[in-house]
């Protein structure tokens, strides 16, 4: 058998397409110890089923990296073929879903291994182990089947960013995602974790609250060369709260000025710690070439905010973050989660409010609509059974908890077409600008503008009966390119895609 490791990546549902962080991540200190690593992502291989068939006939095992949603459905898929090839081939799941549900995960029959949180130094000695024939007992953080029965080993605690191995960028294909989507850019992560707890949010439930960084100096020399060495024209920084030390981001900005970086980069952070930023801050941050702050504003409703537990978040700040962003030419990018447990027709209302007079105040802010999605591992899970959430009971169950078409006790039938009708008209109503390159052509564009007024006029006076301009929207989205079939197989025509 050769000392190789397959990695199977399953669609993400989104044209967004870049490399897997998480499994260059883990693949790091396997390539380290001299394995050899074979990354098949579903997004960019057509034939992607067989090609993980093949590659696993001379291989130790199989790791699957995955979120709760979509991503399940072509797990399931690629595990039981290879289960029904050879039983005894080992599959092992790592990254968010596994990590927050690692004992139901690992009730399913064709998973073999769970790895709970980081995997870099646990899937190495998994690996290791697996390849010498001995026990996984003392292998810290993991889950696993011996006789039928489930073991789970204590937990691994956690490391700081700045003990974890550099990335393997170099097993990613960024000619075919640069194909796919239009744009040549990459994730990188500077920092872990994030100091704030909202309800929704499973951060804390995998990489604790105490956030924690890379150094200014590395942050600017990796990214310099990582954008250089493949060509890269963005990096979107997926730390969750980038901004959480000043001083960092304000050094990592002269850093780069210094550097003559000419990449884009994008960041996420709180609207309370944008809105701290000086105007010197955000031109300094902008000449870097930062275009982009991801911000959760997440309600309209100050009564949602505070069930969210975003106490730390006012309207105020999100208006000056807007603001100044603006006045510097970077893109303040706003999400929303609609029908959080609390949420009525009053409160929601009070959000479409919120959105159009921000769009209409501060054009070029953009906003993200989703709806909410209760994720094992939040904290507001612990209200499921009063708040009448049906919790999956099998790994597979949890395949259709997916932001865009999430269906809940409180959220059924009208009530959540009503809501897909309005957020297509906040879509269409005001500009985003995704990652993915923009494939539409000129009459496209034209129509989608002149569309923008009378859905404008419907959100002010919440109206969405005979939705003409959405079926007009849906004939002309038809003619340019189409999304992930996995995505698409979920979705009502209506609701469909932004
Ligand atoms: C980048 C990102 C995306 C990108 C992914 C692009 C890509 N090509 O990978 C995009 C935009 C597509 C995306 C989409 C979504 N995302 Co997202 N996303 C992230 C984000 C910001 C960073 C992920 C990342 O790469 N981190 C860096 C790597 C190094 O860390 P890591 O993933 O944790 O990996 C470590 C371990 O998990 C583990 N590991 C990971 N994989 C593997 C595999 C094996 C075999 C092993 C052993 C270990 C292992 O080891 C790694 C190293 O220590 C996270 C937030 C976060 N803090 O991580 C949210 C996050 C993962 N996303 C989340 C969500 C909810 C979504 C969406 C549903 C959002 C939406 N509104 O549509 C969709 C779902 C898409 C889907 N698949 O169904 C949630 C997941 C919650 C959950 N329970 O699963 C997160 C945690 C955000 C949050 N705080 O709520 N996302
Ligand atoms: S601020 Fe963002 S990352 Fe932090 S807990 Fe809230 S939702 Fe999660």
């Amino acid at each position: 058998m050769a000392r190789k490791v397959v990695f199977f990546f399953p669609s993400f549902a989104s044209s967004e397409a870049t490399a897997p962080l998480g499994i260059l991540a883990v693949a790091t200190p396997l390539l380290n110890a001299g394995y050899s690593v074979e990354l098949i992502d579903s997004t960019i291989t057509s034939n992607f089923q067989k090609r993980v068939l093949d590659e696993v006939k001379d291989a130790i095992c199989l790791g699957v990296s995955l979120v709760t949603g979509p991503m399940i459905r072509e797990t399931v898929a690629i595990a039981r073929a290879i289960k029904e090839w050879n039983r005894n081939f080992p599959i092992i799941l790592g990254g968010w879903h596994p990590s927050l549900l690692p004992k139901q995960t690992l009730e399913a029959e064709y998973i073999d291994i769970v790895v709970r949180g980081q995997g870099e130094d646990a899937l190495l000695e998994v690996v290791q182990h697996l390849e010498s024939g001995s026990p996984l007992d003392l292998v810290a953080g993991i889950g696993f089947k011996r006789d039928g029965k489930l073991i789970f080993t204590p937990e691994r605690p956690l490391k700081r960013i700045v003990d974890l191995p550099p990335k393997a960028y170099h097993l990613a294909d960024f000619d075919a995602y640069e194909r796919k989507c239009g744009r040549r850019w990459a994730m990188y992560i500077s920092s872990l974790a994030c100091p704030f707890n909202c309800s929704y949010c499973t951060n804390a439930g995998v990489y604790g609250r105490q956030w924690n960084a890379l150094p200014a100096e590395q942050f600017v020399a990796e990214t310099v060369e990582l954008t250089e060495r493949y060509r890269l024209e963005l990096l979107w920084v997926v730390d969750d709260n980038f901004l959480v030390d000043l001083d960092r981001a304000r050094l990592i900005a002269d850093g780069l000025v210094r550097a003559g970086a000419r990449f884009k980069w994008s960041i996420q952070a709180t609207t309370n710690l944008t809105a701290r930023l000086s105007r010197e801050d955000l031109e300094l941050l902008h000449r870097s070439g930062l275009h982009q702050i991801c911000q959760g504003a997440e309600s309209g409703s100050k009564k949602i905010l505070k069930l969210m537990n975003k106490d730390f978040q006012d309207f105020e700040s999100i208006h000056e973050s807007a603001e100044r962003c603006l006045q510097v030419g970077i893109r303040p990018s706003f999400n929303i989660i609609f029908a959080y447990p609390g949420e009525g027709p009053a409160e929601r209302r009070e959000t479409v409010r919120f959105v159009v007079d921000m769009c209409r105040r501060y054009p070029g802010a953009e906003f993200w609509t989703n709806i909410f999605t209760p994720y094992p591992g939040a904290p507001v899970m612990k209200q499921a059974p009063q708040i009448g959430i049906q919790v999956p009971e099998t790994f597979d169950g949890w395949a259709d908890f997916f932001p865009r078409y999430t269906k809940l006790p409180w959220l059924n039938g009208r009530e959540h077409k009503r809501l897909q009708t309005m957020r297509d008209y906040l879509r269409i109503a005001f500009d985003r600008v995704p990652i993915a390159a923009d494939t539409r052509d000129r009459f496209t564009r034209l129509s989608q503008k002149a569309m923008s007024f009378p859905a404008r006029v419907r959100l002010d006076y919440d109206f969405y009966a005979l939705p003409v301009e959405l079926w007009i929207n849906n004939k002309l989205k038809r003619r340019i390119a189409a999304k992930p079939a996995v995505d698409a197989k979920q979705l009502e025509p209506a609701s469909a895609t932004c």
